[in-house]
């Protein structure tokens, strides 16, 4: 029948039978799954090796790699308890009493989010992190949280890795039950780079908590209330985990010049966001301007003005973070963020292993097994040697961050672009820009999306040579980019103080912008029909249930979710394939284990690589299990 049904089928009888068929035409194959498997993780690796990794754009192939040395742990052993179990014993409004009498100061881990975010363009896979997830949490149950999840990584996992974000939340989860597993949720914008429907981030959160998030921590890109209110609801209604209700530092509290986001300011915010019911507040020093005094002081009045405990995060941008979490420390923020050693630093955050030294002695010091320390941090300087061609090539912190104030993720990726582009020596041209536009646009709070409208103008300005004058006065004649055009229709919220008039007239044209919620004007989600509806389109082709997350994934990014999906009907669960030749492909002679799925193993070994024939094909032959198998692949390159 199987045959048959491909023999009859109009594609195949025009002779039109390419790759493209059985892409466009996945029904037909479905139900060979999942004996076909190995064939689909062939492929994959047949189009790596022949192609590349189509996120690979530039590799060196005598690159050399060494092997991670995973840390040893007790296995027969349990967890001991930590912050988990604590939140599930006191609730979270017990928990966030317990962590404000804590004398000591507690310890954030974000390498498997914001480090990697913001050093390897966020680009670390489920994978690598397993191999250590559940040895740190039984070496480390005195850490607060790990931050996993959210912020960028959602998009990501499914745009570029191939990987089902909630698939490594709940892996995650489970290897690290005892401790608390933390994400980055943009407000009213999910983990996207727009506003959704209300009742689509309410179902967000929920799913999240379920899956496995503990805190939320949940910020607006222009530090709108209206926009963080309703999602700390959403935490303390649809869940039993923490809202860390966040507000983004900007300018400098200790600079006179600087009236607009003053310690006033932020005492207010802190106000707003501690009457909105969140459980801890988040500071979320995004492009690390915070200075150690201005920290002594914020963080003190703070202490003094709510009664909340303070999360702090930075990025180590200018090089200068710890010294301002000392500060900090000593002024009683209550936990902050810091990452392993071997991803920590520059536009990552401040070195955890090094933090935690410089305070020993200290009277709130917090002291975690060190020697295991080291070797987590050694563990994860190896491996980001595998992903060597996503690094920015930003060699040394710079004190410009102060003028720029670009956040940590985008400067790292802005800089990235600026070398595989070959104008490096344009890159000091693109930041003063982005200040330069910071300025025109009225002095935003920058951060994901406000920063990506920001970053967008300045490189447009750029490539068009036009100067912050040539936009005021004939900016009737430009053609704004679409992010900008959205900014200013109020699509992302209203900046404080308001937008600046005439150059709000100047983007919008003739069209009216609004000041009221963005997710008023969106439609709710209906659920029940449209999950139906998403369940008959993507039928079956994941060879699994589809469940109401990858609805979720489907609703947050529509286009991305349908590429993921055609490369999984193509590909099969591609997850397991060690790092380096998912990205790199295979060497003729290298053996790999992969596994398929529930332990169950193959080994698969590549043994030859032809030349491409006329009509461009390569035959490439593997042994799996011994036995000898080839796939054909069409030479693109
Ligand atoms: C994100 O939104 O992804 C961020 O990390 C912002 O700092
Ligand atoms: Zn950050």
């Amino acid at each position: 029948a199987f045959l048959n049904n491909i023999l009859q089928h109009p594609t195949f009888r025009n002779g039109d039978v390419t790759v493209n068929f059985i892409q466009n035409e996945p029904k037909l194959f479905e139900f060979i799954e999942p004996k076909n498997r190995v064939n689909k993780l062939i492929q994959f690796l047949g189009d790596t090796i022949v192609n590349g990794n189509p996120d690979v754009k530039k590799f060196n192939p005598n690159h050399v790699f060494s092997k991670p040395i995973v840390p040893s742990f007790p296995k027969n052993v349990d967890y001991t308890k930590g912050t988990k179990d604590l939140l599930t014993e006191l609730g979270p409004d017990k928990f966030s009493q317990w962590l404000k009498n804590e004398k000591k100061v507690h310890f954030t881990d974000t390498t498997m989010r914001d480090a990697h975010q913001s050093l390897l363009a966020t680009r670390m896979r489920t994978i690598d992190m397993l191999k250590v997830a559940e040895g740190f949490a039984k070496n480390h149950p005195e850490i607060f949280s790990m931050e996993v999840w959210g912020g960028a990584t959602f998009d990501v996992c499914l745009r570029f890795l191939q990987e089902n974000p909630w698939e490594r939340l709940a892996l995650l989860r489970k290897a690290m039950p005892n401790v608390l597993l933390q994400m980055l949720i943009r407000g009213s914008n999910g983990v996207g780079y727009k506003a959704y429907p209300d009742n689509l981030i309410g179902e967000f959160v929920e799913k999240s908590w379920e899956t496995g998030v503990d805190v939320f921590r949940i910020f607006d890109s222009l530090n709108w209330m209206q926009s963080l209110a309703p999602c700390i609801e959403h935490v303390r209604t649809r869940t039993g985990g923490l809202a860390e209700g966040s507000i983004c530092y900007t300018g400098d509290i200790l600079d006179p010049s600087k009236t607009k986001y003053n310690l006033k300011y932020y005492v207010q915010l802190a106000k707003d966001i501690e009457n909105a019911g969140a459980h801890i507040l988040g500071v979320k020093d995004m492009a690390g301007l915070l200075k150690p005094n201005a920290a002594y002081e914020l963080i003190g009045t703070l202490k003094s003005e709510i009664n909340i405990p303070i999360h702090l995060h930075t990025h180590d941008t200018s090089s200068t973070q710890a010294a301002m979490y000392l500060k900090a420390i000593e002024a009683g923020v209550d936990v902050v963020d810091v990452a392993l050693g071997g991803l920590s630093g520059l536009t990552s955050q401040p070195n955890f292993n090094s933090v935690m030294e410089m305070l020993r002695f200290h009277e709130r010091e917090n002291i975690l097994n060190a020697e295991k320390l080291a070797e987590y941090s050694n563990y994860w300087e190896t491996v980001r040697n595998y992903y060597y061609t996503f690094e920015s090539g930003l060699k040394s912190g710079t004190g410009e961050v102060y003028k720029h104030e670009i956040p940590g993720g985008q400067y790292s990726n802005l800089k990235g672009q600026a070398i595989a582009l070959g104008l490096e020596d344009k890159f000091p041209e693109v930041t003063k820009m982005y200040g330069e536009v910071n300025t025109m646009f009225g002095d935003i709070v920058k951060v994901t999306p406000s920063s990506k409208v920001v970053g967008d103008m300045a490189q447009y300005m750029i490539s068009n040579s036009l100067t912050v004058q040539d936009v005021l006065e004939r900016g009737e004649d430009i053609s704004f980019p679409e992010s900008v055009k959205n900014f200013f229709r109020g699509d992302l919220g209203q900046p404080v103080g308001g937008f600046p008039k005439k150059l709000q007239k100047i983007v919008l044209k003739d069209e009216k912008p609004y000041t009221e919620r963005p997710n008023a004007h969106l439609e709710p989600v209906d659920f029940e029909k449209e999950f139906k509806a998403f369940k008959r389109k993507f039928k079956k082709g994941m060879g699994r249930d589809l469940e109401m997350t990858d609805f979720l994934s489907y609703k947050l990014y529509p286009k991305v979710f349908t590429d993921a999906y055609n490369n999984h009907v193509k590909y099969g669960n591609v997850v397991n394939i060690p790092t380096k030749n998912f990205f790199y492909g295979m060497e003729v002679g290298e053996e790999i284990m992969v596994e398929l799925d529930q332990g169950k193993k193959v080994l698969i070994s590549l043994m030859l690589k032809g030349e491409p024939d006329e009509a461009g094909n390569v035959s490439i032959f593997f042994k799996i299990n011994g036995q000898l198998r080839n796939v054909l692949v069409k030479n693109t390159s």
